[in-house]
């Protein structure tokens, strides 16, 4: 159970600077300043549970190479667990949400469980984390380090990435879990302020999340690009004469797309000028993709003329070393699927996209979420929802469940439309259709989803957070 480090390259904060007002360019350097004086002789470590899938690594890379372009030593270290670590670990994701997953039992047998694989985690760690170091801890699967980390004279934090809305005894069940390792914990990040407990209360700090601009997944694509990509990976049908599936990677080589995706689907491909419906997450039950299938075929049976299919979209279920569930759930979403009239099923793509490159995974989503008529997010429960946010950088329009962090991001009718009750199918498919059915609308909300991104959940503002974090810690 050893960590791995996963090395990431440094990024200059200049390629901010065109983006922004002579203002915030000064405030931006004097936060860089001011981290790079604090954190000298020091380094920024993180510490999470996946280096590819899921939201967490979706932000490390892009925050880690700018924090290093600021001067500030930061690394990535992904720690490993056992199988049935990782059966609690989901367990008190669900129970963080309020949600009840299995029902499994978070007793003596699944702390010692726990404990044991973070002891192991721990001890390697403690090679390479230095008293006066800072460690950034991710979700549950990480907070019991933190007794050791602190012992041996490390500034630990905590960030949790998910919460709930209105706290049940579920969520209580996790705190209890989670109480003893966090108790070390100098500071706790939480998404929203609702999400933090009593017991962190007088320690806790709000920091929103955020997504690269400059990430492959949000690099500009031109839409005749996006077809191709989508085209050569089977996703939809191919035009006539396709430019090259190509796209920009990091270190500025531009690349080509030339895995395919594993593909459910009854008939062929969709024609590249079909509208798609298209929701990308993780195969998890809290994203509701059975939902999503099921609103879309209620919106079908309602207006079988609609010109539209459905693209759901996750990672290779055997890719995302944290998330036991995700088989389960993708084969529960292509039972639904099964069920459905065969009509149906010729308008619904079920796609587990190739993970082996993150890179080329990262140009297919950015493909399918900039040749998407609709970007959908029906999730029961979000912390905060970065496909919602990747979305509304490409300036698609969005329906998004009124859940968790989403509603920080999306106003009603603003930069997006909002599903009040997640689980109602009728108000979700009126929604998509009314973004189908008027452009000009669609268009409004996303300029407007566009801008709320720009000012708000970009690196510039997640930068600055951190450097207020810092400033907590008296660094
Ligand atoms: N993604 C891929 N490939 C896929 C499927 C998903 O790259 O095949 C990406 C997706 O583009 C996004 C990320 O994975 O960047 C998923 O992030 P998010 O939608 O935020 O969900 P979670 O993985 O559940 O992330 C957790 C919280 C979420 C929060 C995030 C960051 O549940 O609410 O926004 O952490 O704090």
């Amino acid at each position: 159970l050893k960590p791995f480090e996963v090395h990431v390259q440094a990024s200059s904060l200049d390629r901010f600077r065109p983006g922004l007002t002579a203002a915030e360019w000064e405030a931006l350097q004097s936060h860089a300043e001011q981290a790079r004086e604090g954190m000298s002789g020091r380094t920024f470590w993180n510490v999470n549970s996946t280096a590819r899938g899921g939201g967490v690594a979706e932000m490390l890379p892009g925050l880690l190479a700018y924090g290093r372009g600021a001067g500030v030593d930061t690394r990535w270290m992904v720690m490993r667990g056992t199988p049935g670590f990782f059966h609690i670990t989901k367990r008190l994701h669900h129970a963080l949400h309020g949600s009840r997953g299995d029902g499994s039992p978070l007793g003596l047998r699944e702390r010692a469980c726990y404990e044991d694989v973070l002891r192991d985690n721990a001890e390697e760690l403690l090679v390479l984390i230095r008293p006066g170091d800072v460690v950034l801890l991710h979700d549950p699967q990480t907070a019991g380090l933190a007794p050791a980390l602190a012992a041996a004279g490390a500034g630990v934090v905590w960030r949790c990435h998910i919460g709930c809305d209105v706290p049940n005894e579920e969520v209580e069940r996790a705190w209890a879990f989670l109480a003893p390792g966090l108790a070390a914990a100098r500071l706790a990040v939480f998404t929203r302020a609702a999400y933090v407990p009593p017991m962190l209360a007088d320690r806790a700090v709000v920091i929103q999340p955020s997504i690269d601009i400059f990430a492959v997944k949000n690099q500009p694509l031109e839409p005749a690009v996006a077809s191709a990509i989508l085209g050569h990976i089977g996703l939809v049908g191919r035009s006539p004469d396709p430019p090259a599936p190509v796209f920009t990677r990091m270190d500025g080589v531009p690349a080509r797309v030339s895995r395919g995706a594993d593909i459910v689907r009854l008939g062929a491909a969709p024609a590249p000028d079909v509208p798609l419906v298209v929701q990308v997450s993780r195969w998890d039950p809290l994203k509701d993709p059975v939902g999503v299938l099921r609103g879309f075929a209620l919106l079908l049976k309602q207006s079988p003329c609609l010109r539209a299919e459905l693209v759901l979209a996750g990672p290779s279920v055997t890719s995302v070393a944290d998330d036991p569930e995700g088989a389960a759930t993708f084969e529960s979403v292509v039972a639904a699927w099964r069920e459905q009239p065969r009509f149906l099923r010729q308008r619904v793509h079920l796609a587990c996209l190739p993970m082996v490159d993150p890179e080329e995974n990262a140009a297919i989503v950015n493909a399918l979420q900039r040749h998407a008529g609709v970007v959908v997010q029906k999730s029961l429960k979000e912390g905060f929802g970065l496909t919602v946010t990747e979305a509304m950088w490409k300036a698609r329009p969005v329906v998004a469940s009124a859940v968790g962090g989403i509603q920080d991001q999306v106003h009603h009718e603003v930069e997006g439309l909002l599903v009040r009750d997640p689980t109602c199918l009728p108000e979700f498919a009126a929604a998509v259709r009314r973004l189908l059915e008027e452009p000009r609308l669609s268009a409004r909300l996303g300029t407007q989803a566009h801008e709320q991104v720009r000012a708000r959940f970009t690196a510039v503002r997640h930068l600055s957070d951190f450097a207020s974090l810092l400033r907590r810690l008296d660094i």
